[in-house]
């Protein structure tokens, strides 16, 4: 079983899509083990962000994710890592196919409604950014 962190974007928060975004992502079997809603200060956006630092769009990605408050979760579950991509589509919503959240729930590549870490080491990097370890449950309860 894996572990995975996703960010419910300021963008999918505005539009009133966070639940539509976490029931569709516990519909694939992951469980949530933690969760909390959080505005983004500029040091843990730079920091969560920081693999993209020499990107042009740098500071338009910190300026949005922290525009506002997001949901951070923790999801657990088989392959969670790849099962949370696939279901989110690809970066760029225009590309992303019909039945995935960005595909059916459209934005641009900057306002993409969702984060979920790309591998298994982001992902702990990542949990270990918004949650400690006691602020996240055992998958069995
Ligand atoms: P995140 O990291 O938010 O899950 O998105 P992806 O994993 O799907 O995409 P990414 O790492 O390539 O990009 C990180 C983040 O930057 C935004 N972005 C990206 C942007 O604002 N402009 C751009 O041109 C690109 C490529 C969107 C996601």
């Amino acid at each position: 079983m894996e572990r995975s962190l996703v960010l419910i974007k300021p963008d999918a928060m505005r539009r009133g899509l966070a639940g539509e975004i976490i029931s569709r992502l516990e519909s694939k079997g992951l469980k949530i083990v933690a969760m909390k809603m959080l505005r983004m200060d500029n040091a843990l956006a730079q920091r969560h962000y920081a693999v993209h630092k020499n990107k042009p769009f740098f500071d338009e990605l910190v300026d949005f994710i922290t525009s506002g408050p997001i949901i951070a979760m923790v999801l657990q579950g088989d392959n969670a890592v790849k099962v949370i991509r696939q279901t989110m589509g690809e970066t760029d919503p225009a590309k992303a196919p019909p039945g995935t959240i960005r595909g059916d729930l459209g934005g641009d590549v900057s306002h993409n409604l969702i984060h979920g870490s790309d591998s298994l080491e982001s992902a702990e990097n990542e949990v270990a950014l918004f949650f400690s370890a006691k602020e996240i449950f055992a998958p069995d309860y």
